[in-house]
């Protein structure tokens, strides 16, 4: 049985709307966390070495960050092919999808976020509009980052385009639009609102 430490509205909701795709068993342990305006504390419950969400436990089996848990549940739980195997010929591209929203997406956006400047060299991101004119370029190929294939990657992508559908950080694209409404359109995204609210 997986236990996901949760806490609303943050992070790890998007792994509820991944673990109902997956019809994985599982169950949310409600965690708080420290808040940008300087409240909530870290829950001693919480196995991230930070106290972010998400972490997972899996029978004792301890994963955090999002990229790492996500690869964890869709290799443990093949069944609804939502993650590409070791061998499948996607599987390259699955990884690199997932690292490069860790390490390439969600910097760019805090650098925005921050005002910084993106040093071209030195950085191992780059800023936000040359991200997201590679990942236009790539949902050219087809609806989702695999192509026709919807995985975990796009439920990362996809639902941070839709949270920041409205936001400066990020140029009105048609293209990205369509793609993160596909996304959170999914009944498993719905179920996982649900599951949420409790
Ligand atoms: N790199 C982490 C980021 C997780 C993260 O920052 N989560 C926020 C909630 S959206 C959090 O737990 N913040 C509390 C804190 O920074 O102490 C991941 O991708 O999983």
């Amino acid at each position: 049985m997986i236990t996901l430490f949760h806490h609303p509205n943050s992070r790890s909701s998007r792994f509820i709307f991944l673990l109902e795709e997956l019809e994985a068993a599982y169950q949310i342990r409600l965690v708080t966390i420290r808040k940008r305006d300087g409240t909530g504390t870290v829950d001693p419950a919480n196995p991230h070495p930070h106290g972010k969400v998400p972490a997972i436990c899996d029978d004792g089996v301890i994963v955090f960050e999002s990229s790492a848990i996500a690869l964890y549940l869709t290799d443990r739980f093949p069944k609804n092919g939502m993650g590409p195997l070791a061998g499948d010929p996607d599987r390259g591209a699955y990884l690199s999808w997932l690292a490069y929203y860790s390490g390439v997406l969600e910097p760019a956006f805090v650098s925005k976020f921050l005002s910084h400047d993106v040093p071209r060299g030195t950085a191992g991101w780059v800023a936000v509009e040359e991200a997201m004119t590679a990942v236009i370029q790539r949902l050219a190929r087809g609806p989702y980052l695999l192509g026709e294939r919807f995985s975990a990657a796009d439920i990362l992508f996809g639902t941070t385009f839709a949270m920041f559908a409205q936001s400066p950080l990020m140029e009105k694209s048609p293209v990205i639009d369509t793609y993160a409404q596909r996304v959170v359109g999914r009944p498993a995204f719905e179920r996982a609102r649900v599951r949420e609210k409790g």
